[in-house]
């Protein structure tokens, strides 16, 4: 049986350690693509020659053009321009929009059965930017935000409280970054809601800092954002996709009515399989969750509409 193949737009920091850990892990051949001449290229002879010492066999191909992702399994759009400290998400909007949408467009012409993730951000916006500008169905477009805002939650929390990584799991809702929705009564350390474990204004400063988490790394970095943990949730995704796993990620979906959403992508518990989105999961909330989640759609709405999409 063929090994499956994924495409990573941008052979940027966040595309090309996507790239580096889908191969390490075994998950797939991979063709990176970038509009610089040479740096795909170059990124993927690069991982292609560290196989042997890793003792993987996957391909990977560099490109300019979109001739090599005919027939992906998957799609991942990193490309686009990251925030510079001072930058906020929103600025992005417009160089990103334009970016996006040309991506997309080649991208579903060569791989129509493809299930699509974007990175890019205003990640929620360049997310239903993308599903309109494909044509395909909302169980095979996803963005990425919920995976990595919990594992920041997660490991703010393993770090409050010493333990295991692999004991806590957090659960997140709504859009990417300051409208974050964080539920701290189903986020859990061995299954014990960490509301049992720690004072609420502790918690509170937990759920500040992972809201805060983009900003964070791009003031310590200074040039660049955050890439290894993005990275390693985009592979997260992938992995449950090709693998048809099932498993339950925090992912921006197009609502159509749930949780009383309706027309727009917003963070939400998904089923992820081979299919894609499996089931999106609806939990009840409090009024006060309920009234955070609607605050974060009407953030992202705010940018849909200033894109028409
Ligand atoms: O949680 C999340 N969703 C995010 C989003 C977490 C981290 C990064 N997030 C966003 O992903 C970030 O704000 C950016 O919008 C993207 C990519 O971040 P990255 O850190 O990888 O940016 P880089 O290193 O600048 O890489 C972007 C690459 C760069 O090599 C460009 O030449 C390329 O994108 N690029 C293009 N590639 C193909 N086609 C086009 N048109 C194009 N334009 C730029």
């Amino acid at each position: 049986m063929a090994r499956p193949k994924v495409t990573v737009v941008g052979a940027g920091n966040v595309g090309a350690t996507a790239a580096q850990y889908i191969v390490e892990r075994e998950l797939a051949d991979v063709v990176v693509t970038d509009v610089v001449d040479g740096l795909p290229q170059g990124k993927a002879l690069d991982l292609l020659e560290a196989g042997p010492v890793h003792g993987y066999d996957c391909r990977l191909v560099g490109a300019n053009d979109y001739e090599p992702t005919a027939g992906s399994d998957v799609l991942v759009v990193t490309a686009g321009l990251a925030r510079k400290p001072g930058m906020s998400r929103d600025d992005l909007l417009q160089k990103n929009a334009e970016i996006v949408g040309g991506v997309v467009t080649e991208l579903v012409r060569r791989s129509p059965e493809a299930i699509l993730i974007v990175v890019t951000n205003p990640l929620d916006a360049m997310a239903q930017l993308a599903y309109r500008r494909s044509g395909f169905p909302r169980h095979r477009v996803l963005g990425m935000a919920g995976v990595l805002d919990s594992a920041r939650f997660r490991t703010f929390i393993a770090r409050e409280l010493d333990v295991s990584v692999e004991n806590v799991s957090a659960f997140v809702l709504g859009g990417h970054g300051d409208t974050m929705v964080p539920l701290p009564r189903y986020s859990t350390v061995a299954g014990i809601p960490i509301t049992e474990l720690l004072p609420k204004a502790r918690i509170d400063a937990l759920v500040q800092r992972t809201a805060n988490g983009g900003a964070e790394i791009v003031n310590l970095l200074r040039t660049g954002s955050a890439y290894y943990a993005p990275a390693a949730s985009v592979v997260e995704m992938v992995e449950a996709i090709l693998k048809d796993k099932r498993k339950i990620l925090p992912c921006a979906a197009y609502l159509e009515g749930e949780y009383g959403i309706k027309g727009l992508f917003v963070g939400v518990p998904v089923k992820l399989g081979r299919r894609g989105i499996e089931e999106i999961l609806q939990i009840t909330l409090t009024a006060e969750e309920s009234a955070a989640l609607q605050r974060s759609a009407a953030a992202v709405k705010e940018l849909t509409d200033k894109l028409g999409v």
